[in-house]
């Protein structure tokens, strides 16, 4: 990478916590990663081996961070909440409603849904609209796979993921925080791009409960609340539909929610973040550093569609 140079993760935090890419997959193979790693769950019982896909310089957040310091308002608010929270979530068994400008309109056994599409790792950076980024080992399909067996209309512009509604479950749906249920979407084309995925698993395993289990969006150029969790709805949409964070505060949480340096949220500079792990904040890049997509947004004025 051309930006400035950062000091090593291994130069300002612990050995014990700095995990290298290599050494994980090292270690991965010796525990045989994939199905065999875990009993049940939707990961294990997925057919096709993970694949690798492309390569990555960054040091991974470790395994600890990742799932640990999390942000699911269903749970609490507070970053440790989720995993208190979360851990009798019940995902299994799990459906997903497929409904609106599509022409396979009706709910799916997620193993259904999601069965033969090609599981992957992909290690993204992730970032948070509050200012930290992580550098995650997802394991996911590409969205643009479900998409097209799912065969949306010539009327579907967006497509909209809706979280489970369960207020004995997910206690924080107890309070009016935020307009429950969480809800997120993409236009067609950002749904179609090649990076954004569906996750169903991270560092191999079963997604956590706290991380969206059984399956959550991951879109790595957009700030991290895009990341729709534990998804029971999928609807094809005309227009563009009302997404949680936008209704509760417009002013501060675009639907676009593209990682921009230069946009900066209404309370905070959005300029530079600080990776978990490491002492010194970073610059943040333009749409997280995935400067491919940016074709999606030609001739849009992302100050305004921010
Ligand atoms: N249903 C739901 N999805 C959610 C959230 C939430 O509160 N509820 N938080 C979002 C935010 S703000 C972030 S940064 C990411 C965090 O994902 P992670 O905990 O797996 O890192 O989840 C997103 N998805
Ligand atoms: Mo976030």
């Amino acid at each position: 990478m051309s930006e400035t140079r950062h000091p090593h993760p291994s130069e300002v935090t612990p050995e014990s916590i700095y995990v290298n890419r290599r050494t994980f997959i090292k270690r991965a193979s010796l525990a045989g990663i994939g199905g065999s790693l875990v009993a049940g769950g939707v990961w294990a019982r997925q057919k096709n081996a993970p694949r690798v896909e492309g390569t990555f310089d960054d040091d991974l957040t470790p395994w600890e961070t990742v799932t640990g310091y999390n942000n699911f308002y269903e749970f609490g608010t507070g970053k440790s909440d989720p995993k208190k929270n979360a851990q009798d979530f019940r995902t299994d068994p799990w459906a997903v409603e497929v409904t609106g400008e599509v022409r396979e309109k009706r709910t799916f056994p997620l193993e259904e849904l999601i069965d033969g599409l090609t599981i992957e790792e992909r290690i993204y950076r992730m970032r948070c609209v509050e200012g930290w980024s992580m550098v995650i080992p997802w394991n996911g399909f590409m969205l643009k796979d479900l998409i097209e067996r799912l065969g949306p209309t010539e009327d579907a512009n967006y497509i909209e993921f809706t979280t489970l509604l369960d207020r004995q479950q997910m206690p924080g749906q107890n309070s009016p925080i935020l307009p429950w249920p969480y809800v997120e979407a993409l236009r067609m084309d950002e749904a179609m791009h090649p990076l954004t995925i569906l996750a169903t698993g991270v560092y191999g395993k079963d997604l956590p409960p706290q991380n969206g289990a059984p399956i959550r969006l991951v879109v790595p150029w957009k700030y991290g609340f895009k990341g729709a969790k534990s998804i029971v709805k999928i609807r094809f949409t005309k227009r563009q539909p009302r997404t949680t964070w936008n209704e509760a505060i417009p002013r501060e949480y675009g639907f676009y929610a593209n990682v921009n340096p230069d946009v900066d949220h209404p309370r905070w500079s959005q300029a530079t973040e600080r990776r978990l792990g490491e002492f010194f904040r970073r610059d943040t890049l333009m749409f997280n550093g995935y400067g491919e997509v940016a074709s999606l947004y030609e001739g849009m004025d992302l100050r305004k569609y921010y």
